[in-house]
């Protein structure tokens, strides 16, 4: 496959969406075909499968059901979009992949990580993020980001713990694997953010040979 494929993670109300797209208009800009997209969700099954997981009607969904579907939704993702996407070049964008599953259902929920990534292997192929950047925020800060737009949906209903017991498995799933995982802070300013994601994302490109203007950016050791 020819492109690449980048994710962004982290608690809710980190700015992965708003990052995410900021990070598509300016590989864009720079003349990359971009495909947008978020998990769960993405295709029309995967959108069905979405709102099963996130309506908080659905508060005796047990932690092995929901394992399942975000993983259903991702094989239909990972098929319909992500690798058509990557077999045509493009550069995917995700808001959320499998490290969201590693932290949610394996930390959050206790599956633990082994399962869930025996899972990801049959779910996503054995695809995995060339490069993830990790939007590092407390817990607390994050809820309320998120409840001054949206309504809480079935996971943000989790007691504190749940979040923090998240927000620790992202870390130490940076600190696994440094090489592919970047860990930005997401309490900086929104443009400060941005630019931590540009100053990992475009030497990685460069060490691709897929950035054609890099701003004097060199490609890390
Ligand atoms: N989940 C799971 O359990 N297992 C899985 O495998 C997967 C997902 C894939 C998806 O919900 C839920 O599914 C999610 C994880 C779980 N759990 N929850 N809840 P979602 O897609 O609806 O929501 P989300 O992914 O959690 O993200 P979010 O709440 O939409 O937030 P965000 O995308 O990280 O942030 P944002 O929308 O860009 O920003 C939030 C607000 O903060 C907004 O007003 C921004 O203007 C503001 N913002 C952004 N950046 C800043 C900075 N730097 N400073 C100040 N304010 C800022």
């Amino acid at each position: 496959m020819s492109g690449l494929f980048i994710s962004l993670e982290g608690v809710e109300g980190c700015g992965k969406s708003t990052q995410a797209e900021l990070l598509a208009q300016w590989l864009e800009e720079r003349g990359h075909a971009v495909e947008r997209a978020r998990e769960p969700g993405g295709t029309p099954v995967g959108e069905a499968i979405r709102n099963i997981l996130l309506d908080p009607e659905n508060s005796a969904m047990v932690p092995r059901a929901e394992l399942l579907l975000y993983e259903a939704a991702r094989a239909q993702h990972v098929a319909e979009r992500i690798r058509p996407a990557l077999e045509r070049g493009a550069i995917v964008v995700c808001d959320r992949f499998t490290d969201s599953t590693t932290a949610y259902q394996g930390a959050g929920r206790g599956l633990g990580r082994e399962v869930i990534e025996e899972l990801h292997a049959v779910a996503a192929e054995g695809l995995k993020p060339d490069l993830t950047v990790l939007i590092d925020l407390p817990v607390a800060e994050g809820l309320a980001r998120a409840a001054r737009v949206k309504a809480r949906d079935r996971i943000e209903h989790e007691a504190a713990a749940f979040h923090e017991r998240v927000r620790q498995a992202f870390l130490e799933g940076a600190a696994r694997e440094p090489a592919r995982v970047k860990i930005v802070d997401g309490f900086a300013p929104l443009e400060q953010v941005r630019d931590a994601i540009r100053a990992q994302v475009g030497p990685f490109l460069a060490s691709r040979e897929l950035l054609s203007n890099t701003d004097g950016m060199t490609p890390p050791a």
